[in-house]
């Protein structure tokens, strides 16, 4: 069970591990944790179950209402705005990127700018991180949703923003309705957070993030280069050096109902770019123009989402987009999130040469404190963007 009382455990961990790192790598050795209260500072113990018991439960037939968003928010689930159309989506070659001619990077810059402005979303292939690491990746997040209850309450964290973080939906204390989806969330850059089990899953997840991280430095100087600015200047505006990595698995078990339940809800990523992978199973669906659309993955490529910041910085001109995750009845999906952001301390406002007539869209704010207002709410669409427009 995962029990948001109070009573906390300190995750024990292992001595820094040493691995040919990036100087940007800084592998944490402890992590603070306090414990969770109401504004009275009175605990109230909220008891729910990983929805991977609860889905193994062998007399489950339907989904317990708790689940059940049909009753709390009618249109949450509105199926008639699905567009059941095949689209293609923007796809881009990361190699033609880093060695290609000028002539066809420039071609591989034209298609980011297409993408951001009427997707917010593309898939990246040819990017140099190896199938065998991937695979690594999901086989390790598979087998940490396998350690018991009790084992993953050592990691479940108190905080908002504790380092490593794992539970179940989103948020329980503030869903109004749970979400079928297990988590482990930690915090991977500037310094490494991660559980010590199941073993070599931490190895795999830090090899796996330097990788990524390479793929997002490159595709952040080429949108960079579609904004007309220099290729650093995003790099140096967000402080990209000390940048927050966020290391999301999610697990997203079969659903006895998957009409009457939902994975996560329709939200923006607070961050800048955020890289997904998944196990082969599809269950994304992003909503570009108001309209919904499953998202077909290509097999080992990053599903990239504009996030919150990039619209910021952009002052609107690339929106974040909006996304939420479907369940099915047959298979188990894996997802494993990459969110990549400015360092907690950069003031992030509208780049200038982006700001037409001095009316820049947004007001400058604090990336620690934009994620801070995301997480005291429940997660929903974009309600912090629309809080900080001017
Ligand atoms: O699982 C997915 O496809 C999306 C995950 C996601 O949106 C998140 O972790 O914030």
């Amino acid at each position: 069970m995962f029990c948001l009382s109070s009573s906390f455990r300190s995750p024990q961990w292992l001595p820094k591990i040493h691995c040919s790192s990036s100087p940007n790598y800084k592998v944490a050795s402890s992590v603070t944790t306090t414990t969770t209260t109401t504004q009275n500072n009175v605990s109230i113990p909220k008891i729910v179950k990983s929805v991977k018991s609860l889905a193994e439960s062998p007399d489950l037939t339907s989904v317990p209402s708790s689940y059940n968003f049909t009753t709390e928010v009618s249109n949450i689930l509105d199926k008639e705005l699905l567009e059941e159309e095949e689209v293609e989506f923007p796809t881009i070659d990361f190699s033609l990127l880093t060695s290609g001619t000028p002539n066809q990077r420039s071609e591989v810059i034209n298609e980011l700018t297409k993408a951001c402005e009427t997707w917010g979303f593309f898939m990246v292939t040819n990017h140099g991180v190896s199938e065998t690491l991937m695979d690594a990746v999901f086989d390790g997040s598979r087998r940490f949703f396998e350690l018991s209850d009790e084992e993953k309450l050592e990691y479940k964290g108190n905080n908002l923003i504790d380092p490593i973080k794992c539970g179940t939906s989103v948020n329980p204390m503030l869903d109004k309705v749970f979400y079928w989806r297990d988590f482990l969330k930690t915090y991977v850059h500037p310094e490494f957070h991660f559980p010590t089990k199941p073993p070599g899953y931490r190895e795999t997840v830090f090899e796996f993030c330097q990788r990524t991280r390479e793929v997002f430095l490159g595709i952040s100087e080429a949108i960079s280069e579609s904004l007309g600015l220099e290729a650093n200047e995003i790099y140096k505006r967000l402080n990209l050096d000390s940048g927050l990595q966020i290391f999301t698995a999610n697990l997203y078990p079969p659903c006895p109902q998957p009409d009457l339940a939902l994975g996560l809800p329709p939200h923006s990523d607070h961050g800048f770019l955020t890289f997904l992978i998944q196990n082969g199973v599809d269950g994304l669906q992003i909503q570009p123009n108001g309209k919904w659309y499953n998202v077909k993955g290509v097999p080992y490529s990053f599903l990239v989402n504009s996030g919150d910041q990039l619209e910021l910085l952009s002052n609107g001109r690339y929106k974040s987009i909006i996304h939420r995750v479907v369940v099915n009845r047959e298979k188990a999906r894996i997802s494993v999130a990459m969110a990549n952001g400015p360092s907690l301390e950069t003031v992030v406002s509208p780049a200038p040469e982006l700001v037409e007539n001095n009316r820049p869209v947004y007001a400058a704010t604090k990336y620690k404190e934009f994620i801070e207002l995301q997480k005291s709410n429940e997660i929903f669409g974009k309600g912090v963007l629309d809080r900080i427009r001017l």
